[in-house]
């Protein structure tokens, strides 16, 4: 019998998305975010994370004080449901301000657009409660390396966080980092250039990461080392799990999908590194597959939820002194058998 897990779970709004590809539209009609919420509550999920126009939809067209009303709003549907923001991240990645980037821009006026989009930020996360700003840098890279300077753009991404950390006194930065789409390269592809970033800003103690399990894959690391890392730099503040069938675009399938031997041991280190004791969510930034009909709508969030807690018990039952004694022995033949029948018993 598995020992009760304490983790808590969220998923995003876009998680529950429509089906669309970019050879394809829709193939499911849009829900609104009330049924969004409710689907979120049935699950069992304890959290939901938030883009800054997931909060504030069109939040381009409206008055800061409008922006922070409607945020206002928004807490006392999550507060009337019992549901937990668990972040805010700033959409960098959508305006015509930002076809060149966001803080890597080479227009003025742009990198000016997403700094101020991202104290906008800061401020619907404190109206919401949570300390957590998510930044994805999806544009910050280039398609041809001739038209940016690296060197340049890291000035430009710490003066960035900079005025971030500034502008709150409790703000923590969570860097999720990505190699590649939308950009042929990103300037902040992995854990170890996130934490080298955040050694140069006014406050490393606040600028930390979020580990996505696909990106890691696509830039051919292993997920559960990038969460060792990271955690033992005691940086990781929230984690994407999800799943990638090698390097090809973005997949975002189910947590275990592809990889089970790898969804085990991102679960055991997250459980040996004691993930989720400071409040730290187990967040999955699934996707549904195209295919998937209305009546099966939820199923990925669901079953990376079951996966996951499936997962733990298998770390639970997991006969950790046996695999010291074949790791004294240097028998990692058996050690890897072991964990195959583990994982199949
Ligand atoms: C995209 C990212 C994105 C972030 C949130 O690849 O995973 O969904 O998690 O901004
Ligand atoms: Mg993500």
């Amino acid at each position: 019998m598995a020992k009760k897990s304490h983790f808590r779970f969220c998923f995003g709004p876009w998680n529950i998305s429509e089906g669309a590809d970019p050879y394809g539209p829709t193939t499911r009609p849009a829900q609104s975010f009330d049924w969004k919420l409710s689907a979120l509550k049935k699950l069992g999920f304890d959290a939901m994370m938030f883009h800054d126009d997931d909060a504030v939809p069109d939040i381009d067209s409206k008055s800061h004080s409008q922006v922070l009303k409607e945020a206002r709003q928004l807490r006392r549907r999550l507060d009337d449901a019992g549901v937990v923001a668990e972040m805010v991240a700033p959409r960098l990645w959508f305006s015509p301000n930002t076809i060149d980037g966001a803080y890597t821009s080479n227009d003025r006026k742009c990198r000016q657009y997403a700094i101020d989009r991202s104290l906008q930020s800061i401020d619907i996360a404190r109206e919401l409660g949570t300390d957590i700003l998510v930044l994805w840098l999806a544009r910050e890279g280039t398609y041809l390396r001739e038209s940016k300077s690296g060197l340049r753009s890291v000035e430009l991404l710490v003066e960035a966080f900079d005025k971030m950390l500034a502008h709150d006194k409790k703000i923590r930065l969570a860097i999720e980092p990505k190699p590649n789409e939308p950009m042929d390269h990103a300037y902040v592809p992995t854990i170890g250039h996130v934490l080298a970033v955040a050694s140069q800003t006014r406050d490393p103690k606040r600028t930390g990461a979020l580990i996505e399990s696909a990106h890691c894959i696509l830039a051919g690391l292993d997920p559960a080392d990038e969460i060792d890392f990271a955690m033992s730099f005691g940086k990781l503040w929230s984690v994407h799990l999800n799943d990638q069938n090698g390097l090809k675009y973005d997949q975002d399938k189910p947590f275990g999908s592809t990889n089970l031997r790898s969804a085990f041991n991102q679960v055991r280190v997250l459980m040996r590194n004691g993930y989720g004791r400071n409040g730290e969510f187990v967040c999955f930034d699934v996707h549904p597959f195209r295919t998937t009909k209305v009546e099966h709508w939820l199923a990925h969030l669901d079953n990376s939820r079951r996966t996951f807690l499936r997962l733990v018990e298998k770390v639970q039952t997991f006969d950790e002194k046996q695999a010291q004694r074949l790791i004294a022995d240097r028998d990692y033949q058996a050690l890897d058998q072991m964990v195959i029948e583990h994982l199949l018993g």
